[in-house]
């Protein structure tokens, strides 16, 4: 992280990161991710069911073994966690040497990813405001800064894999509402109506790192397009699973995944650093 992404991620609570992805990158992710989609939806009725110890019902791939969630209806969300167990063209972004660069400037010590999903936005759908004062406070979302440095808890990085222009579905903020002391007065109000809120369009390749205790969320997609991202959790090596599919287990990892991978992925992951213990 440069001394002005510091500077900015400090005030705003989140950062805007023109081109982290390569057209060429952003583009074979997208493909990628369109396969993916039609994997998860094929075994919607099928595959086996599984309850999140928060409450939603996820099915899992038999031979893939991620979890999904949602439905394509319209105005409706699918979100497919872990989604780097579809081979094999998401294993690069494991470690990301870009992305890796900004992470290491807001979480110190060891590193470890602590959610994956790709969320699949269909024409009407909206996500609701999350986080910020009072539920941002809690230990896991911690924002600090210790002894000249930026120290998070859970921070995420959001991949937009093709344009997402004002009216499409872009993701927002509540800028510096990590530092806000007053919980929001008004949480009857729409997403882009909210008091502070501020919606950030990107292009191809663009990627948007927060901690997630900024407030945040998704405008409305008013388009007739599908929007496509993938959103992955950083935070310190010793904090579990946040996937929703497996909230504080250990980060679900199969065994073809972390065949594919090199150790420094696998110790990301978590389970090649326990298995050395
Ligand atoms: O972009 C969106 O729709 C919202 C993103 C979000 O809420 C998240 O990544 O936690």
């Amino acid at each position: 992280m440069t001394p002005t992404q510091q500077y900015l991620f400090d005030l705003q609570g989140f950062l805007h990161l023109p081109g982290l992805l390569s057209p060429d990158e952003a583009g074979s992710l997208l493909d990628a991710s369109q396969r993916l989609e039609r994997d998860a939806l094929a075994c919607a009725a099928t595959g086996p069911k599984w309850k999140s110890v928060w409450g939603p019902e996820y099915w899992q791939h038999p031979q893939h073994g991620y979890f999904a969630h949602g439905s394509n209806g319209a105005g409706q969300t699918l979100m497919v966690e872990d989604f780097w167990h579809f081979p094999s063209a998401f294993d690069f972004l494991v470690g990301h040497e870009p992305t890796m660069k900004i992470v290491r400037g807001a979480v110190q010590r060891d590193v470890g990813i602590n959610n994956s999903e790709l969320r699949i936005r269909y024409p009407g759908n909206q996500t609701g405001m999350h986080m910020g004062h009072p539920h941002g406070c809690g230990p896991k979302y911690r924002y600090s800064v210790l002894d000249g440095k930026i120290d998070c808890v859970m921070t995420r990085m959001i991949y937009f894999l093709h344009d997402v222009k004002a009216d499409e579905g872009v993701t927002c903020f509540v800028p510096a509402s990590h530092l806000g002391r007053f919980a929001m007065p008004e949480p009857t109000a729409p997403v882009d109506r909210e008091p502070g809120v501020m919606g950030i369009p990107v292009k191809a390749g663009d990627a948007i790192f927060f901690t997630e205790n900024c407030r945040h969320g998704g405008f409305p997609n008013l388009s007739d397009k599908t929007r496509y991202t993938l959103h992955v959790g950083y935070g310190p090596a010793w904090l579990r699973s946040q996937n929703i599919s497996t909230m504080d287990e250990d980060v679900h990892a199969t065994d073809a995944l972390l065949a594919r991978l090199s150790e420094s992925q696998r110790k990301l992951l978590r389970r090649a650093r326990r298995a050395a213990m």
